[in-house]
């Protein structure tokens, strides 16, 4: 064994997006792209101190390529003076688990293999993201250091150490590193059974309460399993499309109506459960679905933050909420009910780390079915389904129930997403551009009973560290709060998305039933006549609704 240094040129276009690098899977089978981008990381971390000790997590989503690139990273983990790593069982943990694994044994970092909720499979996709010490993606001024290296390469450390068996817990040595294969579910089962209130969850399922998780083949199905099935006593099957597999099972995990369709006619069955979940590839997403009625994520964070004190976790009471940009302004509503402070910043789980760290939120969520809380730094599937479940069990209501409660009380905010996918690149930058230039324009105008209150380019600036990030995507918000942005996908590997968020608030209950399609017709309209989206893509109506 020894460790070698091979030289190597730079390859274009690895700078991470949204979560990290992600591209094709071929892309990635390059001689010497994955190399290059883990070299990047650890220049950017520099080399460990005398005596440091440096323990770092490694883990993926299971998808095609994730036991091949463990090895590699192991062999250069090695070559970097990394002292331990520690490898889920089979190279399986969830993003949320790296996150509580990274916290529970105070390591340096961590890498996650995933390309979250893209498809998998040899003609998938793939990715790679660094997380730091408090469990979180890396922030931006870490990320734009990794592709500074990626682009002045020459070679990169690597030992020719043989692969290391992934599949059975204990512990190896490559180099002088300890490798220590872990059992992926532990850590986090046990941080799940403080924060919920698992004998009433227990109590609910043995009253004969009926559920079904699907797991869409992804990570979370041993997850679910084990504490679903296992602690809580849901009985057998009630966690679906359980085995991770490399290509998904040729599916698309992303626990959406459009992509958990099976899950929906489920749930909109004769013998539909009590109530159904989903999750995404890498276990970060969820979708909530009772008895005929999908709650938007929007919504989930704002029900979670109502209601945030029937679990053990969060008696005390929230801090603040923390919600992207596009996501609804569901939650700012039961902020102010709650005299707390609710903060609006760019997508991607990255820019929560920090209010987090600096106890300003204890919830955050994103529209993209993605909802989380201080107990780790990444956002949390399999949490917000036992948040559910255990506010189901308190309460006693259905989740119908429970959701026009929530809006009769705080009124409800109408939203959907209209994704335009793999639409010319060129174009759809073009369609950018001019937006941005009409911005100045449009404060003051009408279009039907719409005025425009403001409208810019989202500008964040971080309240702890100051650092700011421009160009976050066009907010058109209307004088009734109603509201449209737009912005492009940075996860996407094909060409760009579009991705046109709306908004409509409506106070009064009598009108909580509208079809939200039909309730947010005319701020499409205005969209489309705002932004030139048809002339500019081409495309007459969007790939995906969410
Ligand atoms: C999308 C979502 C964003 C989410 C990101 C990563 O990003 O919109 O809210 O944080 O995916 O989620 P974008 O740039 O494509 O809109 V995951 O579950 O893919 O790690
Ligand atoms: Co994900």
């Amino acid at each position: 064994m020894s460790i070698q240094t091979v030289p190597t040129t730079p390859f274009a276009g690895q700078r991470p997006g949204t979560s990290g690098l992600r591209k094709k899977v071929t892309e990635f089978q390059q001689p010497g792209y994955l190399e290059n981008f883990v070299e990047a990381i650890f220049l950017t971390l520099g080399d460990p101190g005398e005596g440091e000790g440096r323990t770092i997590v490694v883990g993926g989503d299971g998808r095609y390529f994730n036991r091949d690139a463990i090895q590699t990273i192991l062999r250069m983990a090695a070559a970097h003076g990394v002292a331990r790593v520690l490898v889920g069982r089979g190279g399986i943990l969830s993003t949320p688990a790296v996150s509580c694994t990274i916290r529970k044994h105070a390591a340096f970092g961590g890498i996650v293999l995933s390309a979250s909720h893209n498809p998998g499979g040899p003609t998938g996709d793939f990715g790679i993201k660094y997380n730091i010490e408090n469990g979180g993606p890396a922030p931006e001024k870490i990320t734009d250091a990794m592709f500074a290296h990626t682009q002045a390469l020459t070679s990169y450390r690597i030992s020719d150490a043989g692969p290391v068996d992934l599949d059975q817990v204990g512990k190896t040595r490559i180099e002088n590193m300890v490798v220590e294969i872990i059992d992926p579910v532990a850590d986090y089962a046990e941080l799940m059974a403080r924060l919920f209130d698992f004998k009433a969850i227990e109590a609910l399922f043995a009253g004969g309460f009926r559920m079904r998780f699907d797991a869409m083949h992804a990570v979370s199905g041993p997850y679910a399993k084990t504490i679903l099935e296992g602690m809580l006593g849901a009985p057998a099957g009630t966690v679906v499309n359980c085995e991770p597999l490399e290509d998904f099972g040729g599916g698309h995990p992303d626990p959406n109506p459009v992509n958990a369709a099976e899950l929906i006619a489920h749930m909109e069955g004769l013998d539909a459960p009590d109530f159904g979940a989903a999750s995404d590839g890498d276990g970060d997403r969820n979708m909530i679905v009772g008895r005929g009625i999908a709650v938007t994520p929007s919504d989930s964070l704002a029900i979670i933050a109502a209601n945030a004190t029937v679990a053990p976790g969060y008696k005390g009471g929230i801090k603040g909420i923390a919600r992207s940009m596009p996501t609804s302004q569901a939650a700012d509503r039961v902020a102010a009910a709650l005299g707390i402070s609710c903060f609006e910043t760019p997508t991607g789980w990255k820019y929560f780390g920090n209010l987090m760290d600096a106890n300003l939120v204890t919830l955050c969520g994103e529209e993209s079915y993605g909802t989380g809380s201080h107990h780790i730094r990444e956002k949390d599937g399999l949490w917000a389904v036992l948040f559910w479940l255990n506010l189901l069990a308190v309460r006693g209501q259905s989740v119908e129930q429970v959701v026009r409660g929530h809006w009769a009380r705080f009124g409800r905010n109408y939203y959907s997403r209209h994704d335009y996918e793999a639409v010319d690149a060129a174009a759809a930058d073009a369609m950018m551009t001019a937006l941005r230039e009409r911005l100045p324009e449009l404060a003051g105008q009408s279009f039907g009973h719409y005025r425009v209150a403001l409208a810019d380019d989202f500008v964040y600036t971080d309240p702890v560290d100051h650092s700011v990030a421009t160009r976050q995507g066009i907010r058109i918000a209307m004088v009734d709060g109603s509201r449209i942005v737009l912005r492009l996908s940075g996860t996407g590997t094909e060409g760009a998305t579009v991705r046109l968020y709306l908004e409509r608030f409506e106070a009064d209950p009598a009108r909580h039933d509208i079809d939200t399609q039909v309730a947010l017709s005319d701020l499409v309209a205005i969209a489309g006549n705002i932004s030139g989206l048809r002339h500019h893509t081409g495309r007459e109506s969007p790939t995906v609704i969410t």
